[in-house]
């Protein structure tokens, strides 16, 4: 029989249902509220997780403390060209997701430089890592909403020209453009995931909603009476964190690399969260919540609504939780953490 012939027979059983070998991810931003969701996810697709956390005095394992018998930690720091490489040299992963930023709006006006330094120069070093020690590792990164800023369109899609407006939106829209340019010059799999905002019960305290969702939980307890606020007009489309991260996954296993845009297409306002954060809990907003001049930007973004239809469409993807089931959720972990 010639050898084509015997090609053409069926696999031995054994064969076919051959286990795959495990696939192995990396990804930055660890410790933060997204690295936290998408460890579980990937751990509990079967892969090896391999968590970059940076050196701190004290650790910072607060989201991840149930999954460090799982996860493999390893030190770098994206300020740290060596460190990366050495990490991506040793790993020689499947799949890189780079989701550690300095991710914090506000703070990216104190700190221009350093905010560059991580969110936009990061990622050209991390992308100089894999290109330079396992240029097959396919690379997601955390691209934002916020380089939309002050939208030209609305909704926002893939093809929105970006208005950044803060040094965090442009040291995003940085990131964004050295991703897809290491995927046009090197022909890496390399996607940007544009992602509106996601909340959790693991978010940072300093965000709107985990803010609102904290100080809700403390007044129902009688440990607090009163809410300082900056602008209550923005909107801003917002969704479950865990369902984000499984967008992200999704698009690095598409046969094709592309950029998506992944949010709800619901828009609500400040005012909104905070009627149905108070709500809730069966207290009037308005009697507790006061507009505070310090924390209103230098320059805002007023709106941002996204058009996810090519995710919905390209990736299967659709947002489980809604707007609010998500506040509720994050009002009633912050009550029974504080109770
Ligand atoms: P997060 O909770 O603030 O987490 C940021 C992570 O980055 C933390 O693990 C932090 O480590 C790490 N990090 C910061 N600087 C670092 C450095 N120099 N070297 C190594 N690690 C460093 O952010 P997130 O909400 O999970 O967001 C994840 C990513 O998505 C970020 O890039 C963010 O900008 C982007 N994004 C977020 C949203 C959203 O709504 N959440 C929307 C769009 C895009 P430490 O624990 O040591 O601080
Ligand atoms: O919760 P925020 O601080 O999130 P922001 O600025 O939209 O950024 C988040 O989402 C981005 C995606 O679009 C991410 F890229 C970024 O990393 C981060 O995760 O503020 C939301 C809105 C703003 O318009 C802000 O002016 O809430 C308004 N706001 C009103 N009072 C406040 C407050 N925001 C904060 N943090 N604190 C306030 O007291």
């Amino acid at each position: 029989m010639s050898s084509k012939g015997a090609a053409k027979r069926p696999k031995p059983k054994q064969a076919t249902q051959a286990r795959q070998p495990r696939k192995t991810a990396v990804i930055t931003g660890v410790t933060g509220q997204d690295g936290s969701y998408l460890a579980e996810l990937l751990l509990d697709k079967g892969y090896e997780v391999i968590g970059v956390v940076r050196r701190t005095s004290h650790d910072s394992y607060e989201r991840i403390g149930h999954l460090l018998d799982r996860v493999h930690i390893v030190a770098a720091d994206l300020l740290d060209q060596h460190s990366l490489t050495t990490v991506i040299r040793d790993a020689k992963p499947d799949e890189v997701y780079n989701l550690a930023a300095q991710s914090f709006v506000p703070t990216s006006w104190n700190q221009p430089v350093l905010t560059g330094e991580f969110t936009a120069l990061g990622v050209t070093r991390l992308l100089e890592a894999i290109r330079l020690a396992h240029p097959e590792a396919r690379f997601y990164q955390a691209s934002s909403s916020e380089m939309f800023g002050k939208a030209v369109e609305t909704p926002q899609r893939e093809t929105t020209p970006f208005y950044p407006r803060s040094p965090y939106g442009v040291a995003k829209v940085y990131g964004h453009w050295i991703t897809v340019n290491y995927r046009e010059s090197y022909g890496m799999y390399a996607v940007s995931g544009i992602l509106f905002n996601h909340e959790s019960p693991r978010r940072g305290l300093e965000f709107v909603t985990r803010k609102v969702s904290d100080a809700v939980a403390r007044m129902k307890l009688g440990k607090a009476n009163e809410l300082r606020l900056g602008n209550l007009d923005s909107g801003r489309d917002w969704g479950f964190a865990a369902d984000y991260v499984d967008a992200m996954w999704r698009m690095l296993q598409q046969p094709k690399p592309k950029d998506y845009v992944v949010g709800t297409g619901k828009m609500h306002t400040v005012r909104d969260l905070c009627a149905a954060a108070f709500g809730h809990v069966g207290l009037d907003w308005k009697k507790h919540v006061q507009v505070d001049s310090r924390f209103v930007r230098p320059a805002e973004v007023d709106t941002l609504l996204a058009d996810a239809s090519r995710a919905r469409r390209e990736l299967g993807w659709a947002p489980q939780v809604s707007f609010e089931q998500l506040v509720q959720m994050m009002v009633d972990a912050d009550l029974e953490r504080l109770a």
